[in-house]
């Protein structure tokens, strides 16, 4: 059974295996549960049904029921804790470090995206930034995409719904997060933290394309854009005024 959108990263799977395994436990304790509280409800639901007993459970032999429940419990929250630490170290603790790199920012209502420019770097004055609503950003199929999140004004949140990936970007904090698509197609890129009255607009793509189709769209992004490193007031002219705002709302990128 498939109640996912279509899986196109490398690590989407994982996140999906995990989704199981807590739902078995949490389905597991729901049912015990139900059982145990409509079974005493038919049981002692009549004139002919024996009378049931008041217990306080504090008497040991009560008490152990409460007990056997912690326990078992307290078990499937360490399995739990011991599978997904092999996922969450390689999604959020060791992040690849070699890849593409793009920005990522959340304003109300908007999701900027920033491209590199010749230097590789997010966060510099060659930078192109493209602030169009529903606007597409570009990544290559097979590739790391190192991502600089970014919010400039409230708390946005990152949605990659066919990358199983979740992040609140908060103003004044960056959030490197990675993602590997397999497959080339059009994703959505949904803000999903209620973040204002156009919260339902902060709604953008995330396009996957062949290598030499991104290599031919980042020349072409490169020739209308001309980005020029170390260059001070036309370049700058060219990623228009947000560009000079984001880095100054965002301290820990400046480091
Ligand atoms: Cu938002």
């Amino acid at each position: 059974m498939n109640i996912f959108p279509e899986n196109v990263t490398t690590y989407a799977g994982e996140i999906d295996n995990l989704f199981w395994l807590i739902f078995t436990f949490v389905a597991i304790a729901f049912v015990i549960s139900v059982i145990a509280l409509i079974y005493p409800m038919i049981r002692y639901s009549n004139k002919n049904s024996p009378k049931a007993e008041y217990i306080t459970g504090e008497k040991k032999k009560h008490f152990k029921w409460i007990t056997i429940a912690l326990v078992l419990l307290a078990m499937s929250d360490f399995v739990i804790l011991v599978v997904e630490h092999g996922t969450w170290d390689k999604i959020e603790m060791n992040p690849p470090t070699d890849g593409v790199r793009v920005g990522i920012t959340g304003i109300q209502w908007n999701w900027v995206f920033t491209y590199p420019g010749p230097d590789g770097k997010i966060n510099t004055s060659d930078d192109i930034v493209i602030n169009e609503m529903e606007s597409e950003l570009h990544v290559p199929v097979n590739t790391n995409v190192i991502m600089e999140l970014r919010s400039r004004d409230v708390i946005h949140n990152v949605f990659l719904p066919n990358a199983r990936l979740k992040q609140d970007v908060l103003p004044g904090r960056t959030n490197i997060r990675w993602v590997n698509f397999t497959k080339e197609g059009k994703y959505e890129l949904i803000c999903s933290q209620i973040c204002g009255v156009l919260h339902s607009k902060m709604r953008n793509f995330i396009v996957v394309d062949s290598k030499e189709k991104y290599d031919a769209f980042m020349k072409d992004l490169y020739e209308k854009h001309n980005p020029k490193p170390k260059v001070d007031s036309p370049a700058k002219v060219a990623t228009d005024s947000l560009q000079a705002k984001v880095p100054s709302a965002d301290s820990t990128a400046k480091k």
